[in-house]
């Protein structure tokens, strides 16, 4: 595999994933084909040397430029999509367009040009577990999304699913869990809460606190996500995930120690409209088949490292703030 494509490579996720690439396999040369969202960001890719990159600003909804670029394409790893929950209850048609249509735009360029293709998609689609039910999300657990994002992300996955069965497409699936690190979107939760305290804002935390998340270092689902590119059998799921289960609470508790702040110091606010109750992944098949293991297992030195990385990264969020409080605000969160 000599030239990949990665859709959605200025976001959260893509652009961790491209610099583990680039760091990782020295003979891969990447094309970022990303619409720069509110979401996407060109300075994530900041620090990329021009000889491994190229980068392409436009949608994966366009079936012409997406078919000129996979003509010569060894492989497709598709991360772009409309990722937030919150704002897929506030207004579920880009999420629509984004993760079905463009999806599927994805999949007919692969299909005649015969590429292989990666599709990343989430644990959400699964649905949630009970708070104590001992069982966790397998390959085989049924689809039951709840929220407009997981059932767009769900329709993803089932197009690869017949595109792989009925045209002999190349691919593969992960799901993986929540992730964290550098560079998230300060509207997703952890962001959400360092950069609140670091601009004297009071953190904010859904309902009663106790749903649970099973968190997993954005490096570790990149080194994943290779794994599965090179060595997963084609038409197979593979579920992502790296043992971290915690509840919402302990885990904004835990920045609230980090960053000096006394462990009552947030407010309570309305709850999410069809919150998840929990997520938790059962990783044997990823780690037996393909041998992978995350290398990020202290989760309190990753929040640390996260939060050290937001506070020394002002510039990179600052602008996005008050605009995103403001959204949360009308929604009384
Ligand atoms: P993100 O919102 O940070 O980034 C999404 C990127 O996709 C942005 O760069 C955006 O500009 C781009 N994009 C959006 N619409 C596009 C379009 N129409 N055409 C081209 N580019 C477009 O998202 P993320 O958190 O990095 O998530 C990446 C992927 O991983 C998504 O598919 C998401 O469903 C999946 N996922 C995320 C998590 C998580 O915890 N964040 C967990 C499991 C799976
Ligand atoms: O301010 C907040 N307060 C709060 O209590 C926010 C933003 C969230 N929450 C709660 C809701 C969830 O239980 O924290 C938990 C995590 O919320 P998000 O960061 O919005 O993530 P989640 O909804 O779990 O979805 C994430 O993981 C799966 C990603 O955003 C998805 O893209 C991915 O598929």
């Amino acid at each position: 595999m000599k030239n990949i494509i990665v859709t959605g490579g200025a976001g959260f996720i893509g652009s961790n994933f491209v610099h583990w690439v680039v760091e990782n396999r020295p003979g891969v040369h990447v094309t970022v084909l990303d619409k720069l969202t509110y979401a996407g960001n060109l300075e994530n890719l900041a620090g990329v040397p021009d000889d491994r990159m190229d980068f392409v600003r436009g949608d994966i909804c366009d079936a012409g430029l997406v078919d000129g670029l996979f003509a010569g394409a060894d492989a497709v790893v598709h991360f772009a999509a409309e990722s937030h929950n919150d704002n897929s209850i506030a207004d579920p048609a880009p999420f629509v367009r984004t993760n079905v249509e463009g999806t599927f735009t994805l999949l007919e360029a692969a299909r005649r040009h015969d590429v292989r293709f990666h599709h990343i998609s989430t644990d959400e689609v699964y649905g949630d577990l009970a708070l104590d039910d001992p069982a966790r999300f397998t390959e085989e657990t049924p689809y039951r999304p709840s929220s407009p994002y997981s059932s767009t992300k769900a329709s993803s996955d089932l197009l690869v699913r017949a595109w792989v069965r009925t045209y002999g497409v190349r691919a593969t699936i992960s799901n993986c869990s929540n992730n964290y690190g550098p560079r998230q979107h300060i509207e997703k939760f952890i962001p959400r809460q360092i950069t609140n305290v670091l601009c004297g804002i009071r953190p904010k935390l859904y309902g009663d606190g106790r749903n649970v998340r099973d968190w997993i270092h954005t490096e570790d689902h990149s080194s994943a996500v290779w794994a599965i590119l090179e060595g997963g059998r084609i038409g197979e799921t593979y579920l992502i995930g790296a043992d971290g289960e915690r509840s919402n609470i302990d885990v904004l508790r835990a920045i609230l120690a980090e960053m000096g702040k006394a462990p009552d110091d947030f407010d309570w606010v309305r709850d999410r409209p069809g919150h998840d109750r929990r997520y938790a992944i059962d990783p044997t098949k990823l780690r037996r088949e393909l041998g992978w293991r995350p290398a990020h297992v202290d989760f309190a030195s990753g929040l640390r490292d996260t939060i050290a990385w937001y506070r020394d990264n002002r510039p990179w969020w600052e602008g996005a703030k008050e605009a995103t409080e403001a959204k949360y605000a009308k929604q009384g969160q």
